[in-house]
């Protein structure tokens, strides 16, 4: 099953918790973007992000996958406090391949994932030809104005 991951940190050693979503898929990966300084999105009165995503090939259900994603949330001892707000460690589940659903525990495609350029930009740079509902990543990102987002 190939999924989208996208990875996100604004507190403590950021680097050092998206490393740790890469190598815990390391060889499971297809390909991983560059790491991306990012404004923050919902709530902008926060520090900048880190984000990176992956492209990853798993024996998983889409539920062991979310399963997965938490683990590492939790390894990086993420407190879940305010929306939108700071965090250790992030990881959506962004898009699983010829799968959707609208569980509140699993929603895939992310239902905000088209609206981020921190999840679109990597995910371009990973795979230039990718859609997501029926549109090319690249003419979504073309319809985002503002967002800053910087390849590190
Ligand atoms: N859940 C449902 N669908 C999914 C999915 N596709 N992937 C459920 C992951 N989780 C999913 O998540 C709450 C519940 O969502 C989980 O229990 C899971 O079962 P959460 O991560 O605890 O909630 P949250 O992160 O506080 O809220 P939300 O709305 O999920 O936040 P987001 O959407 O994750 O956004 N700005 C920048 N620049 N970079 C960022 O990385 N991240 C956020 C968080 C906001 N602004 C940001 C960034
Ligand atoms: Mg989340």
């Amino acid at each position: 099953m190939r999924a989208v991951l996208s990875a996100g940190s604004n507190m403590g050693d950021a680097r050092a918790h998206l490393r740790s979503v890469v190598d815990e898929f390391a060889g499971e990966t297809v390909a991983v973007s560059s790491v991306y300084a990012t404004a923050p999105w919902g709530k902008t009165d926060q520090p900048d992000f880190l984000n990176q995503s992956l492209l990853v090939d798993v024996d998983a259900s889409p539920h062991e996958l979310l399963a997965r994603c938490q683990r590492l949330e939790q390894a990086a001892h993420r407190v879940r406090e305010e929306r939108w707000g700071p965090r250790t460690l992030d990881v959506d589940v962004v898009w699983i391949d010829g799968y959707t659903s609208d569980d509140p525990e699993l929603t895939v495609p992310h239902p905000r994932a088209h609206l981020r350029r921190f999840v679109l930009e990597p995910w371009l740079e990973m795979d230039p030809g990718a859609e997501l509902r029926g549109a090319s990543i690249r003419n979504l990102l073309a319809d985002l104005d503002g967002q800053g987002v910087r390849k590190l």
